[in-house]
């Protein structure tokens, strides 16, 4: 019997353990939200034209419109000529910027952000084009 209620007790702990692991799991990811994500257009990227649709967050995940986005354009593994410039704000916390990946293989864009309140936040992404 009291092996019994021992198991249950165990079981029970087993259980708070998991969901309570889990739980600081997700909690862990929503805390470490990203300021400043991209997409692009294509997905994956191609040689040629693209687009590159950056979102803007605050620390609490809420959009941040009136930010000054500018972006930066070249390969990792050579100068390629930088092409650079400012998105365009399209509302919602979303800025769009163009680019032209003119060689097969691994591309940066380096994206600045100056908040309404004049915080900068700045962010590389490495994407491979094939
Ligand atoms: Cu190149």
């Amino acid at each position: 019997m009291s092996n019994k209620i021992s198991l249950v007790v165990l079981l029970i702990l087993a259980i708070g353990v998991a969901t309570l692991g889990w739980k600081t799991k997700v909690l862990g990811e929503s805390t470490s939200t990203e300021l400043i994500t991209l997409t692009t257009e294509p997905s994956p990227l191609r040689p040629g034209k693209a687009k590159f649709l950056i979102k803007v967050k605050d620390k609490d995940g809420r959009p941040v419109d009136n930010s000054k986005v500018s972006f930066d354009l070249n390969m990792t593994t050579m100068n390629m000529g930088t092409q650079k410039g400012e998105a365009v704000e399209q509302g919602n916390g979303q800025y769009r910027a163009q680019g032209n990946l003119t060689m097969l293989g691994p591309w940066r864009v380096r994206i600045q952000a100056v908040m309404p309140d004049g915080s900068k936040e700045n962010k590389d992404f490495v994407m491979n084009v094939r």
